[in-house]
């Protein structure tokens, strides 16, 4: 039934809400199969990350090989890569295969904990970025990959250019981080394309796992083979969607109904 295929790269979360199992359920909701490989393991409910393990060096090698050698995969995605070993094994694959790449650069939850390693910026911006169709920092993320400290709409669009700069095809800065930009996001490319996008912004603590679902959903849009800014304005609708159908399933906040 399905004919397309999207690859997600990135990290387990036990809880259910977030990383690969996020970026899995949204693949299926958009009727496009998907692959994981799994770059760690996180122990986590909706208040905290309690454990996280890295898989070994040859059982992540090994994952895309399984894939790469039989399927043939029309976009992908990366979320938590956790550190600087993870990030170059995983960008010296994905040097080999000319598809579609998004960069989701995961740094640290809404909760605070992180799920990036101290000095593992570097390894982003000389090795991931350069291979990016398209990379989609928060706030947060984008004041680390662009050496900024963002305040306003201005500095945003500066935060974009640099991080254009360092070799992205295109940058989707979110501004749900700053007060006055809830469901404000701007898209820069290479061309110098550019554009302020906006949606409804849906009143809810449960948004465990948005930040995954959108680069998930424009992923598996790619993989159906729409144009970059269709497939973010279409990925944007879907978040606001699922965010609308979000519910509690712990104390903290809780995740997105992708259905
Ligand atoms: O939302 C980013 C993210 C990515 N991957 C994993 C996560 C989270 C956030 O909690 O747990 C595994």
């Amino acid at each position: 039934m399905y004919s397309k295929i999207a690859l997600t790269i990135g990290g387990s979360d036990s809880g259910g809400g977030a990383g690969i199992q996020a970026d899995l359920r949204t693949f299926m909701a958009l009727k496009v199969h998907g692959c994981s490989v799994i770059t760690c393991i996180t122990a986590q409910n909706s208040i905290e990350v309690t454990c996280v393990q890295e898989v070994e060096k040859n059982t992540l090698l090994s994952q895309f090989n399984a894939l790469f050698s039989d399927f043939g995969i029309d976009a992908l995605k990366t979320g938590m890569l956790l550190n600087e070993r993870i990030i170059k094994n995983t960008a010296s694959e994905l040097n080999k295969y000319q598809i579609t790449k998004i960069i989701d650069p995961v740094m640290v939850t809404r909760t605070g904990s992180k799920l990036l390693e101290d000095n593992s910026i570097n390894a982003y911006k000389k090795l991931l970025l350069p291979i990016a169709d398209l990379v989609t920092p928060n706030i947060y993320e984008a004041n680390l990959l662009s050496d900024l400290e963002i305040r306003s709409e201005e500095d945003i669009e500066n935060s974009a250019r640099n991080i254009i700069s360092l070799g992205a095809k295109a940058v989707l800065i979110k501004g749900g981080g700053l007060k006055d930009m809830k469901g404000k996001d701007f898209f820069l490319d290479l061309n110098g394309r550019k554009e302020w996008l906006y949606n409804n912004y849906i009143n809810t603590k449960n948004t465990h796992g948005s930040g995954c679902t959108l680069s998930a959903a424009i992923c598996a849009y790619k993989a159906l083979g729409f144009e970059l800014l269709d497939c973010i304005k279409k990925a944007k609708l879907f978040v606001e969607k699922s965010l609308e159908n979000s519910y509690k399933i712990g104390s903290g906040p809780g995740p997105l109904g992708h259905y």
